[in-house]
């Protein structure tokens, strides 16, 4: 199977310079079938000619790493990282003035104090599964990207008129944020987030092995404001979470319905369950005072056996992973990893649930798909497409077939599968998570690469795979490696996404640094180039100065040893693309600073000497030119 394939992606990029002549041969992952010329050259439009642009972006996730990651869809070109919860060696992040504010101001008190006694002011790492659009009307806006840190149970925000992220807070008396959705209507809204891992709700160390005093806490998170809105408690834990096209339900999976702390006890029950999350009888709650206020936020229990209307647990075999809406409004799939199948909701049925019918009466389908089901993308034709993560496989199915076979038809629901390389987890179809699904592309994020690549060591990339799903079958016409670990990606049509060229000088992003040049007398908007020492602290000198290519406006700069310094500087060029930067050579200092952005960073200058800063970003024929020197004087002895 690993060869066929080869053979399609290799004939697909032979065919780009030549023209398709004959047949050649396709990989479909049931044994080799001849592949005609124009399937073949309709495979190639997965490859776009230099200088074409692509017709989707690609938002992925990179888990570990911590960044969002920006692709080109067909093509799979990854164009931009976006540093997130990671720490950025080429834009500053995590050290610019600018973005620790981001890093650190919805930290939690606790968490503060914690990262202080270590000597730090921000997590350094964060693993990032799930970036999700906003919605309005049950599709994308194109306004903002929200993502989860599970490491450090955090929920980011980028902007996507400028793809930077603006807001960063952690959630208090969850942990382990893994599941995020926005909400699809009317609008988001709440972003929906699941702690992933059990605690006890009080986790001040007064209860520590009695797992059955173990929570669980599901976030609803107000996306405008970035403040958590509510949350609601839970039996058992948390896996993936996603909401309807009403605006009523949402869902979250549990594969741990057990409570069980060891794997044989997690995976005890044939039976695991998801939640569905009443939204306006919780909102209700809220209104009427039936919650506990704890570290701040309102949280309302709907564990079980509570006997309210806030949550129903309906019983899903067996640890549930994936949850997805279907764009036709109605269905949403629980995909059933250790079971082999999916579970598929019926959500005009849920009114019922929550009116005392048995909670199973809402599962309309139950598809046997294959081994090892985890998510499920959709196209605008009826179809659903589940990861099978043990076949290694994408398997297509019908979804009203499914429905009839539940009901007792004698009718096979599955479409078509395909061979993936190896061990699919998320999978994404284009603008298959809104009612704007358009069934063109799918792509299949897969965990191991194994034998695709050239050998680079004992840690291998991941590998994705783009799969055209515009016809009856399948078929998968790009390989690409990606570093540690995408999970989970959107593919949104490029006229949704529309960001700027150059930053509005008015923008908030350095709002502190406007506060404080205007309180120093600088104007950042005018050619400025200052050396300011504060009144109050001595110690403390604020250096402002612009850059125009190929130079920054001062050529030279002096303060003392010890010094606290903050070096603001304002990239007065306004034309597309001409990004510089500022590094401080051998204080490990360096940022971005684009077009028409002012960028800030603070360090001590406790070396003396002569020290060289220059534009780190090539901007110019005289980039190398583009430099600048800070004089320390010695401490007095
Ligand atoms: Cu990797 Cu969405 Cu965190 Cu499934 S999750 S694979
Ligand atoms: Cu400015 Cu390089």
């Amino acid at each position: 199977m690993t060869d066929t394939n080869d053979k399609l992606s290799m004939t697909r990029r032979g065919m780009l310079g030549a023209t398709a002549t004959g047949a050649v041969f396709a990989g479909t992952g049931l044994g080799a079938t001849l592949m005609t010329a124009k399937e073949a050259s309709a495979a190639a439009n997965a490859s776009l000619e230099p200088g074409e642009l692509d017709d989707y972006y690609g938002f992925w996730s990179s888990g570990q790493t911590g960044e969002l990651r920006i692709l080109g869809v067909p093509s799979m070109r990854e164009f931009m990282r976006v540093p997130v919860f990671n720490r950025c060696s080429a834009t500053g992040w995590g050290q610019t003035n600018e973005s620790l504010k981001i890093l650190t101001e919805g930290l939690l008190p606790e968490t503060k104090q914690y990262l202080a006694s270590n000597n730090k002011v921000t997590y350094d790492n964060g693993d990032l599964h799930h970036p999700h659009m906003s919605f309005t009307d049950g599709t994308y806006d194109g306004r903002y990207l929200f993502m989860n840190d599970k490491a450090n149970t955090r929920v980011a925000r980028v902007r996507c008129d400028v793809m930077k992220c603006d807001k960063i807070i952690e959630i208090p008396n969850a942990m382990d944020i893994h599941g995020l959705r926005p909400q699809k209507f009317p609008r988001t809204g709440y972003v929906f987030a699941n702690g992933e891992h059990e605690a006890p709700l009080v986790n001040d160390g007064k209860i520590l092995d009695e797992p059955e005093q173990y929570v669980n806490i599901f976030t609803a998170i107000d996306g405008d404001e970035m403040k958590v809105a509510w949350q609601v408690i839970v039996s058992g834990n948390l896996d993936n979470t996603d909401c309807d096209y009403q605006g009523k339900y949402a869902f979250s999976t549990s594969y741990n319905s057990e409570m069980g702390m060891t794997l044989p006890e997690m995976t005890e029950n044939e039976l695991d369950h998801v939640v569905v999350f009443n939204l306006k009888e919780i909102e209700k709650a809220i209104e009427s005072g039936d919650y506990q206020e704890l570290n701040g936020v309102k949280v309302v229990d709907g564990r079980k056996g509570q006997n309210k209307n806030y949550t129903r647990y309906i019983p899903i075999p067996n640890s549930p992973h994936g949850v997805n809406a279907a764009p036709d409004k109605q269905h949403i799939m629980i995909n059933g990893k250790l079971s082999p199948t999916v579970s598929v909701i019926d959500v005009t049925k849920l009114d019922d649930v929550f009116a005392g019918a048995d909670e199973r009466s809402c599962i309309v389908a139950e598809p046997e798909l294959g081994l090892g089901p985890l998510h499920t993308a959709f196209d605008n034709r009826g179809n659903a497409y589940t990861t099978l993560f043990l076949d290694s496989q994408v398997v297509k199915w019908d979804i009203a077939k499914a429905i009839q076979a539940y009901a007792g038809d004698d009718v096979d629901p599955i479409v078509d599968k395909v061979d993936v390389h190896y061990q699919p987890g998320h999978n994404s179809t284009s603008m298959g998570e809104t009612a704007d699904a358009d069934g063109q592309w799918l792509i299949s994020m897969n965990k191991f690469s194994k034998d695709r690549f050239l050998n680079v060591g004992p840690l291998k990339p991941e590998n994705e795979q783009l799969i055209d799903i515009s016809g009856d079958k399948m078929k998968v016409v790009h390989d690409g490696p990606t570093f540690a670990e995408p999970h989970d990606s959107i593919i949104v049509r490029r006229d949704i996404v529309n960001p700027v060229n150059v930053w509005d000088r008015n923008d908030v992003t350095w709002e502190d640094a406007r506060k404080q040049a205007e309180a120093d007398g600088v104007n950042l908007e005018d050619g400025h180039d200052e050396i300011i020492r504060d009144k109050d602290d001595p110690t403390k000198v604020r250096v402002y100065m612009y850059s125009v290519a190929p130079t920054f406006s001062m050529e030279k700069f002096t303060v003392k040893q010890g010094d606290e310094v903050t070096v603001y500087v304002t990239n007065l060029d306004d034309v597309d693309d001409v990004t510089h930067g500022f590094c401080m050579a051998n204080f490990g200092v360096a940022m971005e600073v684009a077009p028409q952005a002012t960028a800030s960073v603070t360090f001590v200058a406790d070396r003396p000497g002569v020290h060289w800063f220059y534009c780190q970003w090539f901007c110019h024929a005289l980039h190398m030119e583009m430099r600048g020197r800070m004089f320390v004087e010695p401490r007095e002895a």
